[in-house]
């Protein structure tokens, strides 16, 4: 269950949490006209340090231009608000999730004359997939549903109505006893997880679906391609069919939920030893170390958020 925290960032003013509500006629409800960001905060020993924040508003300004959703904010004042949001809730690590989403006003599909409201609100949030996830791997299917057809709704833009495909994927690999699901594009090749990327690693070669099979134009995805290339281990964006899933040495997932996340079996298939493998492994060390601060941020990645007086009140 969600703990609030103190504020939430709504149109340019810190308001309570249990203060930032929205009509149930808002186009949102109705039409799943939103679109969000998931962004994480980690401690560092410097102080808390907002990961790649400049990358993720700039996603949500994509997924906004994709539905003509005009946001009345420029990334510099997003990225203002995210890091005074953190400081002013006295966060130490948490997950950031802005939200732009069509409000109230009329009613019906036309959505251009309903008011855009942005919301930020931040929470903290444990390891996504259980808690031994990250270590041991998860058990995972292909999902009978696939990834939502190119030309339905875009991909490339995360976007609340998008996810009701996800929950389709998640539901499914839950009610079957699985911790999540893979699903296909519509061509039947490898997409994503309902919530990741996804990986496969075959003699040392790691392997990961294009922009193109339906996915999302992950964050976590950018910093796996980027870890690869500094580590030294080729990787390649291209079309993975899903029987190559079954016959790899490793698999793993990478979102800002689940972090770098191996998978050891998929449709009860063991994948390589049946836990995590040593590339997953190696991406994991470096990605930990950079974003808690153990070793220097060579890319920048990292966005400091002042930590609040000790004694000042609010
Ligand atoms: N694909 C999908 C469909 C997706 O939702 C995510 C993030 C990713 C890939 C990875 O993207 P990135 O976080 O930029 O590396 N999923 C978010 C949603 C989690 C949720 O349940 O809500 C996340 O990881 O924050």
């Amino acid at each position: 269950m969600l703990t609030p925290t103190e504020k939430i960032w709504h149109n340019g003013r810190f308001i309570a949490w249990d203060e930032a509500r929205i009509h149930v006629l808002s186009h949102v409800v109705s039409y799943g006209t939103s679109v969000f960001e998931g962004i994480r905060c980690y401690e560092t020993p410097t102080g808390p340090s907002i990961f790649r924040l400049r990358e993720h508003i700039r996603r949500m300004l994509d997924s906004a231009k994709i539905y003509r959703m005009e946001i009345p904010y420029s990334l510099e004042e997003l990225a203002e608000a995210m890091v005074e949001l953190v400081r002013i809730n006295k966060m130490r690590s948490c997950y950031i999730r802005p939200i732009a989403l069509r409000g109230y006003g009329e009613m019906g599909v036309y959505s251009l004359k309903n008011p855009v409201e942005v919301f930020v609100a931040c929470w903290e949030w444990g390891k996504y997939l259980g808690e031994e996830a990250l270590a041991q791997g998860v058990d995972v299917c292909v999902s009978s549903w696939n990834r939502m057809a190119p030309n339905t709704l875009p991909a490339l833009a995360k976007a609340g109505a998008n996810y009701m495909n996800s929950q389709l994927i998640k539901m499914e690999a839950v009610a079957n006893g699985y911790a999540e699901g893979i699903a296909l594009d519509v061509s039947g090749y490898v997409s994503e997880g309902s919530g990741e990327n996804i990986y496969v690693v075959r003699d040392g070669k790691i392997y990961t679906p294009p922009l193109g099979a339906s996915v999302l134009p992950g964050i976590t995805r950018a910093t796996v391609i980027q870890l690869a290339e500094d580590l030294g281990i080729p990787l390649i964006e291209t079309l993975v069919p899903r029987e190559m899933l079954y016959i790899a040495d490793e698999v793993f997932f990478s979102g800002t939920a689940a972090e770098i996340t191996p998978i050891r079996s998929i449709d009860k298939i063991v994948i390589g030893q049946g836990r995590r493998g040593p590339v997953a492994e190696k991406l994991q060390h470096e990605f930990f170390a950079i974003i808690e601060g153990r070793k220097p941020d060579r890319h920048g990645w990292l966005t400091p958020v002042p930590v609040a007086e000790p004694s000042q009140a609010r």
